[in-house]
C-alpha cells in the first residue's frame, strides 16, 4: 500500500477525550474513529489489525474442532423469553419493535439463539459432542462505555458453545477451550492468566476470566507471584487426549479475580501475592443445562432416556483485543505490533523522493515485497524525513527500511527495528530474501 493513497488520518494533537493509552494511539494512528458513545469505525489500519486478531482467534478455534457458524445480530424477544432471560438482562440489552411491532433486541450474546439451533437439529446423544462458535457483533448498553474499544457498547466477539451429553464430555469441552484460549493469546505475544471468576449473568459453577495484567486494567485481580515468569506452553497437547492434568497443573497456581478472591480464605501468603489490574480478554463458562432445560434442548442417551445437553460458553473480546495488545506493546513514540498481529509487515521509507534513485530503488523493493506476497506500507508521501519517521514509528509496523541517497550509495538501505530501536545497514540485493524467508515463521 502506498501511503499517499492509504485512508490514514493520523493525529498530532493528542485527543483530550482519550484517558488511557491505547484509546489515545488508536486515535492518533487512524485506526478508528467514534461514532457515538461506546461505538466506533474501524478504518483500514485499524481493521487490517482486527482481521488479523479474529483470524488467530479463528484459527485456534478451528484446530481445537470447534466448526464456525454465523448467527445474528438481531434476535427475537421470545427466544429470550423461553430461557428466562429477557427480563433479567436488564438495561444493558438494547430493545428494539420492528415495524410489525414485534420485539427484538441487539443481541448481547447468543446462548439462546445457539441452543434453540441444536435443540432443532440434534436427537440422539450419537450427534454429540458438538462445538459451535462465530465471530459477530454484539451491542451491551454498558452504563460507563470507556477506554475506547476496551469497554464499547458495539464489539467484536468470538463466543462459543458446546454442547455434550454428561459432565465428563462437558468438562472436556471447556478444557479445550481453556488450552485453546492459551495458545491463542499466546500466539499474539500475550500472556493471559486463567482466574477463577464469578459468572454473572452467564450463569453456571465453574469459570474462568483469561487476564492480560496491565496498571490500566479495569479488575483488581489476585494472583501467585510464580505467575509472572510462569510460562504456559499448550503447543504440543492432544485435543483428543486427556487435558485434565494440564488444566490441573494451571489452576493449582493461584489466580482469582476479586469477587472470587477472599483475602481470609486465601491459600497463599501475603508475600506469595501479587495484588495488580487486569484486562479480561476472554471468558469461559461451565453452566450444566441452565438453558437447555428451560428450553427443552435434549437429546436421547444411551439407554432411551431424555437427557438434557450439558453446555458451556466462551468469549474472547476481538475488539478489545486490539485496545488490549496496544496497552501491552508501546512506547512513547506509539505502538510497537507484535508481528503475529501487525497491519504491515514492513514500513518502507523513502528520505529521498525527488531522488530519482531513491524513487527508483523503493518502487522497485514494494513491486518485489508485494510479489512475494509480503504487506508492506510504503511512505512514498513528499514530507520530511522527520515526519516519515514519526508516522511509521506511532503506526507501529515491526520492521522499517529505509531508504536514502548517503546508503545507497555504498549500496545499502538501513533497518529499523521497531521494537528495539536497533538501526542496522542491510545489503540491498539482501533485503527481499531476509524478509521473505521470515515469512511464516
Ligand atoms: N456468553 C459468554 C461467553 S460466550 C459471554 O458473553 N461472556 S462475557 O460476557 O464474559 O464476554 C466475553 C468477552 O467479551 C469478555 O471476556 C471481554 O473480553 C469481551 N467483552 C465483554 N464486554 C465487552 C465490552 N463492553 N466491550 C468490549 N469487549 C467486551
Amino acid at each position: 500500500m502506498r501511503l499517499s493513497q492509504y485512508f490514514l488520518p493520523l493525529l498530532r494533537e493528542t485527543p483530550s477525550e482519550a484517558q488511557i493509552v491505547s484509546h489515545r494511539l488508536m486515535l492518533r494512528a487512524g485506526m478508528v474513529r467514534q461514532s457515538s458513545a461506546g461505538i466506533y469505525s474501524w478504518l483500514p489500519l485499524g481493521l487490517r489489525v482486527l482481521r488479523k486478531v479474529e483470524q488467530i482467534v479463528r484459527e485456534e478455534q478451528d484446530r481445537s474442532g470447534a466448526q464456525e457458524i454465523l448467527m445474528p445480530t438481531i434476535q427475537p424477544a421470545e427466544l429470550w423469553r423461553e430461557s428466562g432471560r429477557y427480563d433479567d438482562y436488564g438495561k444493558e440489552m438494547l430493545r428494539i419493535t420492528d415495524r410489525h411491532e414485534r420485539e427484538m433486541l441487539y443481541g448481547p450474546t447468543n446462548e439462546e439463539q445457539v441452543t434453540v439451533i441444536v435443540r432443532d437439529a440434534i436427537r440422539s446423544y450419537r450427534d454429540l459432542p458438538k462445538n459451535l462458535y462465530h465471530i459477530q457483533w454484539k451491542f451491551r448498553d454498558e452504563v460507563r462505555p470507556r477506554f475506547g474499544v476496551m469497554r464499547g457498547r458495539e464489539f467484536l466477539m468470538k463466543d462459543n458453545y458446546s454442547f455434550d451429553l454428561d459432565r465428563a464430555g462437558a468438562k472436556h469441552s471447556y478444557n479445550k477451550m481453556f488450552v485453546a484460549y492459551l495458545r491463542t493469546f499466546a500466539r499474539m505475544g500475550l500472556k493471559a492468566i486463567p482466574m477463577r471468576a464469578d459468572t454473572g449473568p452467564i450463569g453456571g459453577d465453574l469459570s474462568h476470566e483469561f487476564q492480560i495484567l496491565a496498571d490500566t486494567g479495569e479488575s483488581e485481580v489476585f494472583c501467585d507471584k510464580r505467575w509472572l515468569e510462569a510460562d504456559v506452553l499448550a503447543e504440543h497437547l492432544d485435543y483428543d487426549g486427556d487435558l485434565e492434568p494440564f488444566f490441573q497443573q494451571w489452576t493449582s497456581l493461584y489466580a482469582a479475580t476479586d469477587e472470587m478472591h477472599k483475602p481470609e480464605g486465601c491459600p497463599i501468603s501475603e508475600e506469595q501475592l501479587v495484588t495488580a489490574r487486569g484486562i479480561e480478554v476472554g471468558h469461559i463458562f461451565y453452566f450444566g443445562n441452565k438453558y437447555s432445560k428451560p428450553m427443552g434442548a435434549v437429546v436421547t442417551g444411551p439407554n432411551g432416556e431424555e437427557v438434557a445437553l450439558e453446555m458451556g460458553s466462551y468469549g474472547i473480546g476481538v475488539s478489545r483485543l486490539v485496545g488490549a495488545l496496544i496497552e501491552a506493546n508501546h512506547d512513547d513514540a506509539g505502538i510497537i505490533w507484535p508481528e503475529s498481529v501487525a497491519p504491515f509487515r514492513i514500513g518502507l521509507i523513502n528520505l529521498r523522493n525527488a531522488d530519482e534513485k531513491c524513487r527508483a530503488t523503493c518502487e522497485d523493493l514494494y513491486g518485489k515485497f508485494r510479489t512475494a506476497g509480503i504487506d508492506v506500507l510504503y511512505d512514498d508521501r513528499d514530507e520530511s524525513a522527520g515526519a516519515k519517521f514519526a508516522a511509521m514509528d506511532l503506526i507501529g509496523i515491526p520492521d522499517q527500511l529505509i531508504v536514502g541517497p548517503r546508503g545507497l550509495a555504498a549500496g545499502n538501505i538501513e533497518h529499523k527495528h521497531r521494537r528495539t530501536g536497533q538501526r542496522t545497514d542491510l545489503p540491498l540485493d539482501s533485503a527481499i530474501a531476509r524478509f521473505a524467508a521470515h515469512q511464516g515463521d
